[in-house]
């Protein structure tokens, strides 16, 4: 192939040049955030936006407690106003909002134009109260750049399947992900029960070959009604595979089979320990250090199977870009949970290039409030940014000829390309 022409695609040769290409590429390129809590509009109320629902969102109720001399019980009696009244108050005008769940709140009213050095409550929920949802969709997708966000939807849940039933989901910007907690996580305690109401002939135990092939009816009956981008479960940190219950035959009789059969990737997210105290609700949950022998045995003799992971221990993250290196079935994605932190974004950012080059889906929002579409991505882009100008420059330091076409494909592919040629399985 011949050198790229300089006058159609600029050789980036200046540390200066190289910062505004990156910059300006990484923020104008488009993403596809490929896990978030969000809902498309025929959800209803499943879909949280506004400043009262980012003021509760649970990372900052866990950190309200650490501040104000309240009970449990006196803080769940409270209304959300009242609640994110008290958060308010606490984190942000009692303290400085220097932690990243109180950062974010700053960035996108900023984001949004409304004057943070007010600090003034009643005017942002004037601002909220004067839009509709869906033109706050619209303006939350074009200042975070976002085209399109997958949803968590769980097939178990009475909320979402009337939106299910109806086969009208809105907005195509929201694409579907199929959650199987309830299914893998508590088979013999609801999901069993829900199954056989519907008329889903399985046993207790999930311990016969009909049971086996019931469970896959389901699971096919809701792939063909959401379509979704993957199937996906939340798993503790002492999940173990091969498994000798459930779990394992639900893995190895239903699970991996349709994926398999219909293309549709098992997206693992491993390490957390739900409710660790939990008072806390939604916000009790830990996080522990995983063995990921299990997920290198999963890999191996599944070859054929695709797996997304991403993983919630610190721990576990070098090891997880080893794995990558070993694994072509495995795409590893995003900063989970609190590992959506900007120091540690930064270090898994880079740590994850330097063993896996390009290959791999750097970031998720993970966004439970439309909302933080705004922070999450600005805040994240920012440092994917700084790490690729690091890299970027040792290259060219050397004489390395490297383009902005180059720079835009290769941020094409981090922000979208790489999760649509895994789905596609080029
Ligand atoms: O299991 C998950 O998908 C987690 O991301 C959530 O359950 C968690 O509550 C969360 O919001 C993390 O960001
Ligand atoms: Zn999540």
């Amino acid at each position: 192939m011949n050198p790229p022409h300089p006058n159609h695609d600029p050789i980036i040769k200046t540390h200066d040049q190289l910062k505004n290409t990156v910059s300006q590429v990484v923020n104008a390129q488009t993403i596809t955030d490929i896990h978030t809590h969000l809902f498309s509009p025929p959800f209803g109320e499943l879909l949280l936006w506004g400043i009262d629902e980012l003021l509760t969102y649970h990372y900052l109720i866990a950190e309200v407690f650490r501040k104000v001399n309240l009970s449990y019980h006196d803080f769940w009696a409270m209304t959300k106003s009242q609640q994110a009244e008290l958060i308010w108050q606490t984190l942000f005008i009692e303290n400085s909002p220097v932690s990243e769940a109180c950062r974010g709140v700053v960035t996108t009213l900023n984001e949004l134009g409304l004057d943070v050095g007010s600090r003034n409550l009643k005017d942002y929920r004037a601002y909220f109260a004067d839009t509709t949802v869906e033109d706050f969709i619209d303006t939350v997708f074009d200042r975070s750049n976002v085209s399109k966000v997958v949803m968590t939807n769980d097939p178990f849940d009475p909320a979402e399947a009337p939106v299910w039933g109806s086969g009208d989901t809105g907005d195509t910007r929201f694409e579907a992900a199929l959650r199987m907690d309830v299914l893998i996580n508590n088979y013999e305690d609801t999901a069993y029960q829900h199954l056989r109401g519907l008329g889903y002939d399985v046993d207790p135990y999930l311990s016969s070959k009909k049971s086996y092939k019931e469970v896959r009816r389901f699971l096919e009956m809701w792939i063909q009604r959401m379509n979704p981008k993957y199937m996906a479960v939340s798993l503790p940190p002492d999940f173990q595979y091969p498994h000798d219950g459930v779990l394992g035959r639900l893995f190895d009789n239903c699970i991996l089979p349709i994926s398999r059969e219909f293309n549709v990737p098992f997206a693992l997210m491993i390490g957390v320990k739900r409710a660790v105290n939990p008072q806390l609700k939604m916000a009790g949950d830990g996080t522990g250090k995983a063995d990921l022998t299990s997920l290198e045995t999963l890999l191996r003799e599944n070859q054929d199977n695709k797996f997304l992971v991403t993983l919630l221990s610190r721990e576990n993250q070098h090891e997880l870009c080893v794995i990558g290196r070993k694994f072509k079935n495995l795409m590893i994605f995003g900063c989970w949970w609190f590992m959506n932190n900007p120091s540690i974004i930064e270090e898994i950012t880079r740590e994850r290039i330097e063993l896996l080059g390009l290959s791999v889906i750097p970031q998720h929002s993970d966004a439970r409030i439309l909302d933080q579409l705004i922070y999450k991505w600005k805040h994240s882009r920012q440092i994917i940014a700084d790490v690729l100008i690091e890299k970027y420059k040792s290259l060219i330091d050397v004489k390395w000829t490297l383009t902005q076409s180059e720079i835009e494909r290769d941020v094409n592919n981090l922000f979208g390309g790489n999760f649509e040629r895994f789905l596609k399985g080029v």
